[in-house]
C-alpha cells in the first residue's frame, strides 16, 4: 500500500514541477501602469509601472500611439539634486521586477495627444530585449504629484 501511495506522491509532485517551469519562460506581466498628465499642456507627461519579466531581460524601449516619442529616465543624485538622464534600456533586476515609480525611474511621454484627459486609458508597448511585447493601458491621472520637470 505504501508503495502505491509514493508512486501517486511523485505523480502529483511531477505534476506540479512542469507549471512552474512555464513560469519561469512566460511573457513579461506589467502591471500598476499609470500617467501623470503635463500641469501645463504640451509639456511630457509622465508614466509609471511595474514589471515582472526574467533577470537578464530587460526593457529596451515604449512606445503609444497616442505620444509622438516616449523616453525611458532613470533619476540619479547628482551632489544634493535630482538629474533625469535617458537610458536606451533598463536591465531587469535579480528580483525580476523592474519598477517605475515617482521619484524614480519613469517614462517621459512627449506630444502626448492633447485629447487625453483624467481617467482616460492610455494604450502603452513595452519592448524587451527577449522580443516580448506587453500592451497595457496606462490610466492617466491629473498633474500633482512631487515630481516634477
Ligand atoms: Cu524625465
Amino acid at each position: 500500500v505504501s508503495a502505491v501511495l509514493l508512486v501517486v506522491a511523485l505523480a502529483g509532485g511531477s505534476g506540479l514541477v512542469i507549471p512552474a517551469k512555464a513560469q519561469e519562460t512566460a511573457a513579461p506581466r506589467v502591471s500598476g501602469a499609470w500617467l501623470r498628465l503635463p500641469a501645463v499642456a504640451g509639456r511630457p507627461a509622465a508614466g509609471f509601472f511595474e514589471a515582472a519579466a526574467a533577470p537578464g531581460d530587460a526593457l529596451v524601449g515604449v512606445s503609444s500611439p497616442l505620444a509622438g516619442r516616449i523616453e525611458m529616465h532613470s533619476m540619479t543624485n547628482v551632489d544634493g539634486v535630482m538629474r533625469m538622464r535617458a537610458e536606451p534600456r533598463f536591465a531587469v533586476p535579480e528580483s525580476g521586477t523592474l519598477a517605475f515609480a515617482p521619484g524614480g525611474s519613469h517614462l517621459m511621454l512627449f506630444d502626448l495627444a492633447g485629447s487625453v484627459k483624467p481617467g482616460d486609458r492610455v494604450p502603452l508597448e513595452l519592448r524587451f530585449a527577449s522580443g516580448a511585447k506587453v500592451s497595457v493601458d496606462a490610466e492617466a491621472k491629473p498633474a500633482g504629484t512631487a515630481h516634477s520637470h
